[in-house]
């Protein structure tokens, strides 16, 4: 993507020490402030996933939010973070993949979580969990990992999050204009593809294969020969 063009992710960038969640923060002020606006902090008290799971913030990382005002509330939104994500961590040498609906894979373990939260004709917040130098949990040492991890080197923290900006504001752009280009994309960074997955929504599982992530964002599985379409949503997902 060229650089130097029109800005609105990062247009106004508000830093902090601590935030309970980057995420609340914004969505405190959304209605205030104009489209673009990020909120960034050190650390996070109260960092947060899907479902009240809690994400863990140490400093070291890059825990932010950016408030968008599309047209529409779009479960889409979550990929352009996904998107923009994936090509920062090339930038810096890591490859990686989406797993989807909202997870960020290197060398096997998650290395950042997207949260898209919005009010319906008003603004969606985009948050994301990138571990950069933080250090994981341990209890979750097998299932995560940072860009310092997988480089063997710390990293300088303002480089990545101005790749980062950078990125959100190119795929933000390619959303607007043209989503199934975005789409397109996900589809083909998305390495769950093809092979055998646990799909668990409240009390109900299914198990299957994934074959496609359509155009609307749903993830297409293969359960025994019928196939089902998987609505984004508060689903989680496991490779088998
Ligand atoms: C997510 O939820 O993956 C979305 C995480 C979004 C975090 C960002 S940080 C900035 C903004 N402000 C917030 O408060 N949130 C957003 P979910 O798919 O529900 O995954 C949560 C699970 O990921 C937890 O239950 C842990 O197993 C795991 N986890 C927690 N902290 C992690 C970390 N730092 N790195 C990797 N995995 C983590």
């Amino acid at each position: 993507m060229a650089e130097g063009r029109e800005t609105t992710v990062g247009i106004r960038v508000i830093s902090l020490e601590e935030v309970d969640s980057t995420n609340e923060y914004a969505r405190r002020i959304a209605s205030d402030v104009p489209e673009g606006t990020v909120v960034l902090a050190k650390r996070q008290t109260a960092g947060k996933g899907r479902k009240g799971r809690s994400w863990a913030s140490p400093e070291g990382g890059i825990w932010m939010s950016v408030v968008l005002k599309p047209s529409g509330v779009d479960p889409r939104l979550v990929f352009v973070g996904a998107l923009a994500v994936t090509d920062t961590l090339s930038d810096f040498g890591i490859s990686s993949g989406i797993k989807w609906p909202n997870d960020v894979w290197a060398a096997g373990k998650k290395i950042a979580g997207i949260l898209t939260e919005g009010k319906a004709g008003e603004y969606v917040v985009l948050g994301i969990g990138l571990n950069v130098n933080n250090p994981v949990p341990p209890e979750l040492r097998w299932d995560a990992v940072s860009m310092m991890e997988l480089t063997g080197t710390s990293l300088p923290l303002d480089r990545v999050l101005e790749r980062l900006l950078f990125h959100l504001n190119g795929w933000y752009r390619v959303f607007r204009e043209r989503p199934e280009l975005v789409m397109a994309k996900v589809r083909e960074r998305t390495f769950i593809l093809g092979r055998i997955v646990k799909v668990v929504e409240d009390d109900n599982a299914l198990i299957g294969r994934a074959v496609d992530v359509l155009d609307d964002g749903s993830l297409l599985l293969d359960v025994g020969g019928q196939l089902r379409r998987i609505l984004y949503g508060d689903v989680s997902l496991r490779i088998v």
